[in-house]
């Protein structure tokens, strides 16, 4: 059993998978990534649950992939694929920072509650690249293109009662209460009829498929181009060096 990702059955239909590496902030390593795919995979297999609630710590959901990888990003393409793939219904409970690759994981989930203080946001251009996973494409859908802009262009974050107002989260709810509403909203999940909440989930995740899914691939290759870069290796050298990045343009 890996520790980085700890499961609990706060009710019989419900799982509660947290995310376990607080010293990094919950950074989204390979391992972390694929022992909660497993996870979920497996929670989604069991036979008894119905709904899945993810959440790190107080101070972090999870500030976003591990940049110290970050230049092996590629082995998690498979991973964030069985994410969005999964036929479970996931809540994402969202305290302190849900940033780059952590927003894009909450995002993932179809429902989203967040702390009135937590901080969202895809601050990947301040390391010279951008989103890979759907930051540009769900955080659009979701906040409108205006807003989205702002965040990936500039790295605009939101705090939880600005995700609400915007259409990002369902809920923003004081801290302590994160949790025990999404596990409340999970209890709800688990009462309606399992397989039509499948269905209708993929129908929702269909609805913007198409054209989702050939952003999802733009997306992808122009994020590789630009982590070919000379400012994605200075800003991720910048990073890992506690200095502030030089931008050359290249
Ligand atoms: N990766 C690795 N370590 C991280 C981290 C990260 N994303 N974020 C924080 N940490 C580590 C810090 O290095 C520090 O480690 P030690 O120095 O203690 O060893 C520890 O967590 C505590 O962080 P700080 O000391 O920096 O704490 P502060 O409160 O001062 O600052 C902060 C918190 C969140 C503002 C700061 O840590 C920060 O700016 N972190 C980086 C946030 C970030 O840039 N996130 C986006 C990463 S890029 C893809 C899929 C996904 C992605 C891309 C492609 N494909 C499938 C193609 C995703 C990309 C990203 O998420």
């Amino acid at each position: 059993m890996s520790d980085i990702i700890l499961t609990e059955r706060p009710h019989e239909h419900v799982a509660l998978v947290r995310l376990n590496r607080p010293k990094s902030l919950n950074a989204i390593s390979n391992e972390l990534f694929e022992q909660l795919v497993i996870a979920l995979e497996t929670l989604a297999a069991d036979g008894v649950t119905r709904a899945a609630v993810i959440t790190g710590d107080a101070r972090a959901f999870a500030a976003g992939a591990d940049i110290a990888e970050f230049a092996a990003a590629r082995p998690q393409l498979e991973m964030w694929d069985r994410v969005w793939s999964l036929e479970l219904p996931t809540i994402a409970a969202v305290n302190g920072l849900a940033l780059g690759g952590g927003l894009e994981l909450a995002m993932s989930c179809d429902l989203m509650v967040v702390a009135e203080d937590a901080r969202l946001g895809q601050p990947e251009i301040n390391l010279g690249v951008m989103p890979g996973a759907g930051g540009t494409q769900r955080l659009t859908r979701a906040v409108g293109k205006t807003l989205a802009t702002e965040m990936v262009l500039l790295g605009r974050e939101l705090n939880g009662r600005e995700a609400e107002l915007h259409g990002l989260a369902n809920r923003a709810v004081p801290a302590e209460r994160v949790v025990p509403f999404a596990i409340e909203l999970a209890r709800a999940l688990a009462k309606q009829p399992p397989h039509a909440v499948r269905v209708a989930k993929r129908a929702i995740a269909r609805s913007f498929e198409g054209s989702l899914h050939a952003g999802l691939l733009d997306e992808r290759q122009a994020f590789y181009g630009l982590l070919q870069t000379e400012d994605a290796r200075e800003g991720i050298a910048a990073f890992v060096g506690k200095r502030k990045p030089t931008w050359s343009g290249r």
